[in-house]
């Protein structure tokens, strides 16, 4: 099991992720689980039933072996965290400093009255899904957003005039006015992903009681600034943040795409596409060591998941990621379809400064 800690700062939490076999949760002691803030699967929740957190699955299946799973917990001989509490449909463990949640929700099961091509289900479980996050953050004091993963069925399919990923940042965004939360600036980390038709919408996050400290992408316009042909209403979310202390902060970067600008570029090229994308990190970076203090982030104290819209395009994206990020890099590879029909290849990570 391969660990990297994120220490914040000494007397605060220490925020480690693992990616760690699923066929080996079963055999890890009680005294583990006491600091697990939260389990989230990549092909489903099967090999995580009866875990003590609370415990998620994105439905992006994983491309290579063995099945991992990614595991957020806090470090320290004896970590208090809460117990596993759930509040409307809301499964969540925190620690004073940091709180980790998850909701999902089947569109048929919200018996929508749907017309033939309805957006309606799909806009309901997205506010659903926020409202009550939300209620969850003002509940435990817990109140900033750090990082929050989103996946939703058929992302690129069309229904109600509009794609169902325009139809998701629609009500993302109805659901933070409604909470008076910003919608540009102080907005969490964030992915979104398609998941195979079938599967629930699910929403998994990291908030804090302190706020994390946001980086933008100099390369980019800010997601929240996108101009209107990408969609009426943008997608809310920042490329980067930092949380933690100073020194040794956990850094969290968006999914990160052949974006430059707004728009996309090398469409049909694979190869170009993931280069393109490890300029944007190394972008990302670079600004997030200019911006945050006596940071040292670089692409070697990164752990990378890696979403690959055609199965067949990836050995091309491996070789072309271990030109960059050599052998030993930390990397998940899933299938999903990205939020851009013409984007093949969508990059997230997460990491500490290094040494
Ligand atoms: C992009 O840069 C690619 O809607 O939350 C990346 C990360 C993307 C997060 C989101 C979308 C989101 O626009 C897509």
């Amino acid at each position: 099991m391969t660990t990297t800690a994120y220490s914040t700062e000494a007397a605060a939490a220490s925020l480690i992720l693992d990616y760690v076999p699923a066929d080996q949760l079963a055999a890890l002691p009680p005294s583990w689980w006491q600091g697990v803030l939260g389990v989230a699967g990549f092909d489903g929740t099967r090999a995580l039933n009866h875990l003590p957190v609370p415990v998620t699955a994105s439905m992006t299946p994983q491309l290579d072996a063995p099945a991992l799973c990614e595991v957020w917990r806090i470090a320290g001989p004896r970590p208090r965290l809460s117990s596993t509490s759930r509040l409307g449909r809301v499964n969540y463990r925190y620690c004073e400093d940091l709180l980790f949640g998850a909701a999902s929700i089947q569109e048929r099961d919200l018996h929508v009255h749907r017309t033939e091509d309805s957006s309606a289900a799909l806009l309901l479980a997205t506010e659903i899904a926020y409202r009550e996050i939300f209620a969850v953050l003002s509940s435990s004091e817990h109140r900033h957003l750090i990082r929050i993963w989103n996946y939703l069925p058929q992302i690129n399919a069309s229904s109600g005039g509009d794609e169902r990923y325009r139809h998701f940042n629609s009500a993302r965004q109805t659901a933070f006015r409604n909470s008076g939360r910003a919608t540009m600036g102080t907005v969490p980390a964030a992915s979104a992903l398609g998941s195979p038709e079938g599967s629930p919408v699910t929403v998994y996050f990291l908030a804090g009681r302190r706020p994390p400290r946001m980086v933008e992408n100099p390369r980019q316009t800010s997601a929240y600034h996108y101009p209107p042909k990408f969609g009426r209403h943008s997608p809310i979310f920042s490329r980067a943040c930092a949380w933690g202390g100073a020194e040794s902060a956990a850094l969290f970067i968006s999914g990160t795409a052949s974006i430059v600008g707004h728009e996309t570029i090398h469409p049909g090229n694979v190869v170009a596409q993931t280069r393109e994308t490890l300029v944007n990190i190394g972008a990302l970076l670079d600004e997030a060591n200019r911006v945050l203090d006596n940071t040292s982030y670089s692409l070697g104290n990164l752990k990378f998941k890696v979403y690959v819209r055609r199965p067949a395009d990836l050995p091309l994206i491996k070789a072309t990621l271990s030109e960059v990020l050599g052998r030993g890099a930390s990397i998940v590879y899933l299938r999903a379809d990205v939020c851009r029909e013409d984007l093949l290849v969508e990059i997230e990570a997460a990491g500490a400064a290094g040494p």
